[in-house]
């Protein structure tokens, strides 16, 4: 019960922990039954004599029983593995211009919000490393209600219409005959669909990109993807994109390393941001706007309905408007993370729709689903879900009803009540809709400005640095390389040829196969705009001027910081205790943190004779759960070359491309280890403590990777 008497603005506030609220209630408080009855006996069944059989009337058993049989529900059709967190969002400046929403215009509230992150196809238990999109989905529990920006960490989408969605979601879920593979779209079924579904090109450059395989949680970007629209007081609309720009930079790991992150800790992201949180590092994004007048609206070669299409942000900068900060962990996983309820209907008074089809279905998709998972249209009153605004209407009943109505007037009009509640005039904060004008033919068709499937995958792809182009070819070969069907292999490699003829030719020489010279028609298949007569382009536009802030590497938001960045320390009985000192106050100081590891648990001895606590033993740490690693000197440390478990630290990290740093007989392992060959981004020197060492390591981790190094393994 202590939970349900947490408010969302107290877990924003931070207000009392676990531990002191336990402390505060543990006198007199007794196991129970869920009537109140306190238990005497907690571990024995009743039974009919102590070797007896147990008895139908123990209702303490059964009522255990049935309530454990009853733990799960089902979980979320899509995004069902998730991690949460809550915090707020502060505003910077007044977006009065542009739209009334309330937390948009006072700059002196702190908006609670809960966000919660996840994968899309695999099921609640499987891996965080999967290549996948993530969903970035944040709740503000704003004064005027609750707001949900149910968005993802890229920019754009598979599909255009929600007709398609079942059918794109049932492709990529595991094959239905044997429920293979587990959160992994390289199969048959989901290259078949893409194969025929042209419009998912610009998505799929995103889905190969390294933005699919995120280092954190913390450092992803976050789009709420559809163009909105914000309304002002005076009711004039602009259309508006939302952005969530990550504090700590946007960051991927390499494939092979995501594969093997899986095996070793596959909760990697959840453990991630539970423990940066936990720490005091709490993850920081500003949140940006594109704004579009409402006379733009045709002003561009795409459509700003189109869901496959992003704005480039050179055609329309991104304004920073406030700052989303995640300060507290939640109290109970099933409770908070797994009973949430986003809807991207759940909008408030100066946020508003557009026709984009595809945000049309999610309208009614949302609803419906937590009716079906959270099992009643009462979800509106489970703790996290609650609004923190006054809540007042004459909705009735239904399962697990907590609110006790009081009176008899559950109607509107109603003289009984005193007419109460009220309907709310526009100037007392009643929603109102944007009045746009709709007069058309009803139609089942697709608009032609949705045509051009090929020009913005070119534009992602031409914005790449070659190093993340390499990247997408290698993805690509790995996904297809496991499509058994070679007809689909071909179709794709169609695709890619209208996408990019270099990048086809790639992935074609990877997949053994020559790129089609005449390939399918892949919209004959599918989506019906060719029998409409629709000639949809076959090729990319050949004018693209690339944009930098759709690359990771050549982004200018990016962020040079290592905060909260985990660097391993590569130990041993001997090892000199002041180049570990040194390092590890540069790297503490920078905001990083250090990581000791030696061949067994409790304390090692270093050369000087002083004790240093063991963090890691080398059957436990991988290379792959760090950022990068440095080996101290030390008489002692010579003797780490005959562990296998080191070497395959050092292999990987290498092949991985993480900085490496090593001084003095550290400096000598990697010089001895013949699979290394030295490169800018490993840092050796042979004197003991080098502070100019600490510097340059530092300066190079703020890089994340020296990605040049794949050119050389
Ligand atoms: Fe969705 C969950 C994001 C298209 C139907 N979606 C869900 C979640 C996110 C998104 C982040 C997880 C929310 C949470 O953490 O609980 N979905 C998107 C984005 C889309 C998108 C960014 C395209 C721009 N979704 C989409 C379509 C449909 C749905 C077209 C159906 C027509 N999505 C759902 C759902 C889910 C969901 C079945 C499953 C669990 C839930 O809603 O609460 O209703």
């Amino acid at each position: 019960m202590k939970n349900s008497k947490k408010t969302n603005q107290d877990n924003a506030d931070g207000k009392q922990s676990d531990l002191e609220f336990n402390k505060s209630h543990a006198e007199n408080e007794f196991l129970t039954t869920n009537q109140g009855v306190k238990i005497n006996d907690n571990n024995n069944s009743l039974k009919s004599g102590e070797r007896g059989p147990s008895l139908l009337e123990d209702f303490i058993l059964r009522e255990k029983i049935t309530h454990f049989d009853h733990e799960r529900i089902p979980e979320r059709i899509v995004h069902a593995r998730g991690s949460g967190a809550h915090g707020y969002f502060e505003l910077y400046e007044p977006m009065g211009k542009y739209t009334k929403a309330g937390f948009l215009n006072d700059t002196s509230i702190k908006t609670p919000v809960f966000v919660r992150f996840s994968t899309v196809a695999g099921s609640r238990g499987s891996t965080d490393l999967a290549r996948d999109v993530r969903g970035f989905a944040v709740k503000f529990y704003t004064q005027e209600g609750v707001f949900d920006l149910v968005g993802n960490n890229m920019p754009v989408f598979f599909i255009q219409d929600a007709m398609k969605f079942p059918d794109l979601i049932h492709a990529v879920k595991a094959e239905p005959h044997n429920e293979i593979p587990q959160a992994a779209s390289a199969h048959d079924t989901f290259w078949d669909f893409i194969s025929l579904m042209p419009e998912s090109m610009h998505m799929i450059m995103w889905v190969m990109s390294d933005r699919a395989i995120p280092r954190s949680l913390r450092m992803m970007e976050g789009f709420g993807v559809h163009t909105f629209r914000f309304v002002n007081d005076k009711n004039e609309a602009h259309f508006v994109k939302f952005h969530w720009k990550p504090k700590l930079g946007t960051h991927g790991v390499a494939w092979d390393e995501a594969q093997k992150i899986s095996g070793k800790n596959s909760d990697f992201h959840k453990q991630d941001l539970w423990e940066a949180i936990e720490e005091g590092n709490f993850p920081e994004w500003e949140l940006g706007v594109q704004i579009i007048p409402e006379s733009d609206e045709h002003k561009y070669d795409f459509d700003l309905l189109d869901p496959t299409k992003l704005i480039p942000e050179e055609l329309v900068p991104v304004t920073i408007i406030g700052k989303m900060v995640l300060n507290k962990n939640p109290d109970n996983f099933f409770a908070e993370t797994e009973q949430v309820a986003f809807h991207p209907g759940h909008i408030v008074p100066g946020i508003d729709f557009t026709n984009d089809p595809l945000l049309q279905g999610r309208l009614f998709s949302y609803t419906d689903t937590q009716l079906s998972r959270l099992g009643s249209p009462n979800f509106h009153e489970i703790p996290i879900n609650r609004t923190i605004a006054p809540m007042h209407n004459h909705q009735r009943d239904g399962h697990m009803r907590q609110e006790i109505a009081v009176g008899k007037v559950s109607y509107h009009p109603n003289s009984l009540g005193g007419g109460c509640p009220f309907q709310a005039k526009m100037d007392q904060g009643g929603f109102t809709s944007f009045n746009e004008r709709v007069d058309a033919h009803k139609v089942r068709e697709r608009s032609k400005s949705f045509s051009d499937h090929f020009s913005q995958a070119a534009l992602f792809y031409n914005s790449q640095t070659p190093i993340e182009q390499d990247h997408i070819v290698s993805a690509l070969s790995f996904e297809l390389g496991k499509v058994e069907t070679v007809a689909i292999r071909e179709r794709m490699l169609g695709l890619l040829n209208q996408v990019d003829a270099n990048l086809a030719a790639k992935v074609a020489k990877n997949l053994g196969i020559p790129v089609p010279k005449n390939p399918e028609k892949p919209m004959n298949h599918g989506v019906g705009a060719d029998d409409k007569g629709n000639q949809e382009p076959s090729k990319a536009n050949q004018n693209i001027v690339p944009s930098d802030a759709l690359s990771m590497l050549k982004n200018p938001t990016i962020s040079n910081t290592i905060a909260t960045r985990q660097i391993a320390f590569l130990c041993n009985e001997g090892v000199n205790a002041d180049s570990v000192k040194v390092m590890k106050t540069a790297l503490k100081n920078a905001g990083a943190k250090a990581v000791i590891i030696a061949p067994h648990l409790g304390t090692i001895v270093s050369e000087e004779g002083t004790e240093i606590p063991v963090e890691q033993t080398y059957k436990i740490a991988a290379s792959v759960l760090f950022d990068g690693v440095f080996i101290p000197s030390g008489k002692g440390i010579a003797d780490l070359s005959k562990i296998k478990e080191v070497k395959e630290f050092l292999n990987d990290s290498y092949h991985h491309c993480k900085f490496i740093a090593a001084e003095g007989e550290g400096a000598k392992i990697i010089k001895n280890n013949s699979d290394i060959k030295e490169d800018p981004g490993i840092l050796l020197s042979e004197n003991h403590s080098d502070k100019n060492l600490n510097v340059s390591f530092i300066k190079a981790l703020g890089r994340h990777r020296f990605w040049e190094r794949e050119k050389n393994i």
